[in-house]
């Protein structure tokens, strides 16, 4: 068994609650994959239909079944469709997530979230300007209410283009319109991708994929990024600080209580909850030496950026938190929160709650968190995690005797244009000396087709070791955190170059950005570096890398990137083999369109050395120095 663990994941945590999973007879995300193999191979390629019901259909790949579904379609369209149902998946729970802080934003203008407040005015003030808001001499008040307006209007269809789409360079708005990319609204494209790909609308697999770009695009600079701002403008802008990564930040003589989600509006008022001194006082009052609130996933990412909160783990990790047995309480927004984790809380103590109406899981408690009574609630919900500190079945705790690993993280745009010393010149300076080869964004999530934290590991360490700066948000961030590279001791395994300048601006060479909607901040980075270079996205070094992807919303993440002009590698293989057409497209015939495509590589090794020699050919054609590898 304990080999098998060995190649489930290369952490040591994760090694360690593994075998004490099986002694406790719970199941894991692993298990369920063994009991799923072999996947279906139609669904694998893509080439399964269930669009309607003269179907379900398939096409068989080897030429010798049917070629076609029942209305017809071939292998190109039915594999385009699916993907752009995929994309439209992703960009409809990341800009969800986005209208949830909007809808927030208005409530605090209007007076009705008293949980809530603008922590930062200047970022509120300089993104209404932006939205063409009259700014001058308004309050704040007024103005978050005009905003929130402004924003839902970019969710409609009133408009020819997504507001933020303005900060992307001109080049690149260029390329969007005339392909047929620029996103009008947010809601419109992902409402039109699930009409395009209906029986008998869009049976041109070119024109379904160039819509699905669009949709993506939609998130992007659009859905993705109001979320990142509103967060920003309601719980401030991520400044450089210090934190604690793995499972060794639970503690064993306290109140454990754990978020797992991505939206901050429920945890937010969960931070705040255990600061209270009445509950603090209860905590010690019940035998404990405290409350120790620490994240999981995005919901972790968005706390660890802002308030330096502690990460247990990322998604192949949430079933093996709860295995600890030291988890008072579970509390979930929405997203990546597997169903499986009740099952799991149910062999312990563990509550489950859930916050969201649009987010039930069997086997929690649901507490219906909105912004008027939010802060009550996570009230409420600590006061019942310090008391549920007494239910600990002792025999079934176990911690794994790990060091915390510590992290720098809050590493957002404006973060890294300070440390910069305001201007990003200090890196384009550092680029053209070639001392930092280029930038990487290493994204996304875990899955288990793949060994948990291996890609990214892999990947990161041959990146850094390039001279190559690392940028990463999501599960891909943990991974890092874990594995020490947010630290500055984690220079000695850079570049010269890389080591040289990181060292003399105090940052490490794997930079926490964040959560994954706050991919837009890379797209806004390298927006600043294009503009002050007179360039395109696509003519910069620099690509992005999914190495363990699972979710609809990573797909629509690359695609965003790709449609972006950033080249973007992806480890597993998304379901779209069965059509050589489409994988053309996509790592190929894309090049010609947006300039830039998909690599797919699930070898970390392989893949460093397909995006060290992209950054080099990039340097070469911008007349930079280049390396050859
Ligand atoms: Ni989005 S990164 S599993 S929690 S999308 Fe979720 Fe963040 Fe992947 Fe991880
Ligand atoms: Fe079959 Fe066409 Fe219906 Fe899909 S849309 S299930 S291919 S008939």
């Amino acid at each position: 068994m304990d080999a098998l663990h060995d190649n489930y994941t290369v952490t040591e945590d994760g090694r360690a609650l593994l075998k004490k999973a099986d002694n406790d007879q719970v199941e894991t995300v692993w298990d369920r994959h063994q009991a799923q193999q072999p996947h279906c191979g139609y669904c694998e390629t893509g080439l399964s239909c269930r669009n309607c019901i003269m179907g379900p259909c398939r096409v068989d790949p080897f030429g010798e079944g049917p070629q076609q579904g029942v209305c017809g379609a071939d292998a190109d369209i039915i594999v385009a469709r699916n993907l752009a149902r995929m994309i439209a998946a992703g960009a409809a729970s990341h800009s969800d997530h986005g209208r949830d802080l909007v809808e927030v934003l208005l409530k605090v203008a209007e007076g009705k979230a008293a949980g809530y407040s603008i922590k930062d005015p200047a970022k509120l003030h300089s993104v209404a300007a932006e939205y063409g808001l009259a700014v001058d001499g308004k309050d704040d008040l007024t103005l978050a209410g005009e905003l929130a307006h402004a924003m839902q209007e970019d969710y409609g269809t009133r408009k020819s283009s997504v507001t933020l789409l303005a900060r992307a360079p001109e080049k690149r708005r260029a390329i969007w319109e005339k392909v047929g990319m620029t996103p009008r609204g947010i809601d419109r494209e992902t409402s039109e991708a699930m009409h395009r790909t209906h029986m008998g609308v869009d049976n041109d697999w070119v024109s379904i994929l160039v819509h699905a770009m669009r949709n993506a695009l939609s998130d992007g600079w659009g859905g993705s990024m109001i979320a990142t701002e509103v967060s920003d403008i309601l719980f401030g802008i991520p400044q450089p600080n210090k934190s604690t990564a793995n499972i060794g930040v639970l503690q064993d003589d306290k109140v454990n209580i754990v978020v797992h989600g991505h939206n901050p509006v429920v945890s937010e008022t969960v931070v705040a909850a255990c600061n209270a001194p009445e509950l603090l006082k209860q905590a010690e009052e019940n035998g404990a030496g405290g409350i120790n609130l620490v994240g999981v996933c995005c919901t972790g990412n968005e706390l660890m950026m802002r308030h330096g909160l502690p990460m247990a783990g990322n998604h192949l990790m949430t079933e093996l938190v709860l295995v600890t047995g030291a988890v008072e309480m579970m509390i979930v927004d929405y997203q990546c929160i597997m169903p499986s984790i009740s099952q799991t809380a149910a062999c312990y103590h563990t509550k489950m709650i859930s916050t969201s109406e649009k987010a039930k899981f069997p086997g929690m408690e649901h507490h219906e968190f909105t912004p008027e009574n939010a802060y009550q609630k996570a009230e409420g919900l600590v006061k019942a995690a310090v008391e549920n500190f007494s239910r600990r079945n002792q025999n079934r705790v176990a911690i794994p005797a790990v060091r915390p690993q510590e992290v720098v993280s809050g590493l957002s745009v404006e973060a890294i244009i300070g440390a910069l010393g305001g201007t990003p010149d200090p890196l384009i300076d550092a680029i053209k000396a070639g001392k930092i080869r280029g930038a990487v964004g290493v994204v996304g999530c875990n899955n288990p087709k793949i060994k948990h934290d291996y890609g990214h590991r892999e990947l990161t360490s041959q990146l850094i070791a390039n001279d190559i700066l690392v940028l990463d948000t999501g599960c891909v961030s943990v991974a890092h955190a874990k594995a020490g590279f947010k630290t500055l001791d984690a220079l000695e395994q850079a570049g010269p170059g890389l080591k040289e300048i990181c060292t003399a601006l105090g940052i490490p060479p794997v930079l926490h950005v964040g959560s994954c909607v706050d991919n837009v901040r890379i797209l806004v980075l390298v927006s600043a570096l294009a503009n002050t270079l007179g360039c395109d996205i696509s003519d910069l070094p620099v690509a992005g890398s999914a190495p363990e992807w699972y979710s609809e919303k990573a797909a629509t993440i690359g695609c965003y990137f790709v449609a972006s002009g950033v080249l973007t590698h992806l480890g597993p293989m998304p379901p779209v083999t069965g059509s050589m057409n489409v994988v053309n497209l996509l790592t190929k015939g894309l090049e010609d369109v947006v300039g830039a495509t998909f690599a797919i590589e699930p070898d970390p090794q392989k893949a460093s050395r397909i995006i060290i020699r992209h950054i080099e050919n990039k340097r070469k054609a911008l007349g930079l120095d280049s390396r050859d590898v």
